[in-house]
C-alpha cells in the first residue's frame, strides 16, 4: 500500500490501487500545491510500474525542421520567422538528404520532422521532403508534421483528412508527433494561437490517423497562462479519444520556455511543476501507455528524475533540436546514447532501446549503425516480470 497522509489523496490512492479512472475534480486537486508531491510521485510510480515495469525507454533521433517561416504567430513561439526576416530560413533538398545520411550513419531509427508553414511553398514541397528521404533510407521512420501542418494541406490541397493522410502514407509517412496540442480549452487556445487549427481539428487529425492505423503522440504545452482546470481538461479530452481509438501511443508534457516569444514576462515552470505535470498525466492518462520525460525541454536532473513520478521515456539523441533551443533551452543538443543510458541506469531502471513505434532495438556489437527489430515492448515488459 502506498502510504500517504492527505484525506483527499487516500480517496484518489484507493481508486488508482483498484485500477479505477478518476475523475476530472481529482485531476483538478492533484495540482493543489497542498497535496504532497513526493506522494503524488509514489502513486503514479505505481501505475508506472504496472504498465511498464522497471524498463526506460529512449530511442537515437534526429530533428529535421526543414523551414521556419510561418505564417502563423503563436504567442509561444521563438522558432517561427517572416519570410524577410534575416532569421529566416529554407533547407534544399540536398541538405535535407545529407541530414538523412548523418541520421543513418548515427543509427538513427527516426527522424522527427516539423517546421513552419511555408505560404509560398506548397503541398508537393513538403510531401516530396517524405519522398526523396523514405527512397534515400527507407528504414529510417518518418515521424512527419504535427495536426497543425496536417490542417494546411487540407486547406492547400482543398480535399479531407484522409486524402492528405493518404497520400502522406504512400510517400513514406511513417507516423504523426503530438505537437500542435498546446491547451485545447478555448480560453486559452484562443489567446496563444488562435488561428491555427481549432482543438476540434487536432482531434479530427488524430482520430482519421488512428482508423488508418497512423500511430499518433500527443503534448501538452504548460506552465505559461493556463491554469490546472484547463490542463486536466486537456488530458480528459485526450483520454476520451484514445478510449475511443487505441492509437495515441505516448503524452509529452510540454514545459513552457519564455525567452524570445511573445510570453517572455512570464517565468518558466520549476521543477516541481514539471514532475507534479509529469505524475498527473501519468495518473489521469490510464489508457495512454507512455509518458515520455523530454529531456531537452525539462533538462537532464528533471527528466532523470521523472523516471520515478510516473514517466517511462526520455525520448533519445535528439541531433538538430531548435524549437526549444531558439527559446532559450540551455540544454547540449546532443547526449550520447552511453551517457542516456548511465541517467537511465543511474535512476535504477534498465534502459531499452526502442524505435518509434515502441519495439525492441537490437544493435549490431560490430557496427553501431546497424540494427533490427526485436519484439514490441509490451512482450519485452511482460518477459521481464
Ligand atoms: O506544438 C513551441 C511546443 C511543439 C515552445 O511527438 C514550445 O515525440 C515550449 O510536438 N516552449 C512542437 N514549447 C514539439 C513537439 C514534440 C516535441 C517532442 C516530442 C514530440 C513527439 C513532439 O513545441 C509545439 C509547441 O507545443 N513549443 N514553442 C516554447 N517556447
Ligand atoms: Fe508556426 Fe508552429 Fe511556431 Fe505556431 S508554433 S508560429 S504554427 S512554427
Amino acid at each position: 500500500m502506498i502510504l500517504t497522509t492527505h484525506p483527499r489523496l487516500k480517496e484518489i490512492r484507493n481508486k488508482v490501487e483498484a485500477g479505477e479512472r478518476l475523475s476530472v475534480d481529482d485531476g483538478i486537486l492533484m495540482y493543489d500545491p497542498e497535496i504532497p508531491l513526493n506522494d503524488l510521485g509514489q502513486l503514479a510510480n505505481f501505475v508506472r510500474e504496472r504498465i511498464n515495469g522497471n524498463v526506460a525507454y529512449y530511442n537515437i533521433n534526429t530533428h529535421l525542421n526543414p523551414t521556419n517561416v510561418c505564417i502563423y504567430r503563436c504567442v509561444f513561439c521563438a522558432f517561427r520567422s517572416d519570410l524577410k526576416s534575416s532569421k529566416s530560413y529554407l533547407m534544399s533538398d540536398e541538405q535535407i538528404i545529407e541530414r538523412g545520411g548523418e541520421a543513418i550513419a548515427n543509427g538513427c531509427t527516426e527522424m522527427h520532422i516539423v517546421g513552419g508553414l511555408h505560404h509560398l511553398k506548397n503541398f508537393d514541397w513538403y510531401d516530396n521532403i517524405l519522398k526523396i528521404l523514405h527512397e534515400a533510407y527507407p528504414a529510417l521512420h518518418l515521424k512527419a508534421w504535427t495536426a497543425v501542418e496536417i490542417s494546411w494541406f487540407e486547406q492547400l490541397l482543398k480535399t479531407d483528412i484522409k486524402d492528405v493522410m493518404q497520400r502522406l502514407r504512400a510517400s513514406g509517412l511513417g507516423s504523426l508527433p503530438g505537437g500542435g496540442a498546446e491547451i485545447f480549452h478555448p480560453e486559452v487556445r484562443d489567446k496563444i494561437c488562435e488561428h491555427k487549427a481549432s482543438t476540434d481539428k487536432w482531434f479530427e487529425i488524430h482520430r482519421t490517423s488512428h482508423e488508418m492505423g497512423i500511430k499518433t503522440n500527443c503534448t501538452m504545452l504548460y506552465g505559461h497562462i493556463e491554469n490546472a482546470m484547463h490542463r486536466i481538461d486537456h488530458l480528459d479530452r485526450l483520454r476520451t479519444l484514445q478510449d475511443e481509438t487505441g492509437g495515441f501511443q505516448t503524452f509529452i508534457p510540454l514545459a513552457f520556455h519564455p525567452e524570445n516569444t511573445g510570453l517572455s514576462h512570464i517565468e518558466k515552470p520549476s521543477s516541481l511543476m514539471d514532475l507534479r505535470t509529469i505524475a498527473i498525466s501519468r495518473l489521469m492518462l490510464d489508457n495512454i501507455p507512455h509518458i515520455k520525460a523530454y529531456w531537452i525541454m525539462l533538462g537532464i536532473g528533471t527528466a532523470q528524475t521523472a523516471l520515478a513520478y510516473g514517466a517511462d521515456d526520455l525520448d533519445g539523441t535528439v541531433r538538430h533540436e531548435l524549437i526549444y533551443h531558439d527559446a532559450g533551452a540551455t540544454t547540449p543538443q546532443i547526449l550520447t546514447i552511453d551517457r542516456i543510458k548511465e541517467l537511465i541506469v543511474e535512476a535504477g531502471r534498465k534502459p531499452v532501446e526502442r524505435d518509434t513505434i515502441y519495439r525492441e532495438v537490437l544493435r549490431d556489437e560490430n557496427d553501431f549503425s546497424k540494427w533490427t527489430i526485436g519484439r514490441p515492448v509490451e512482450e519485452l515488459v511482460a518477459a521481464s516480470e
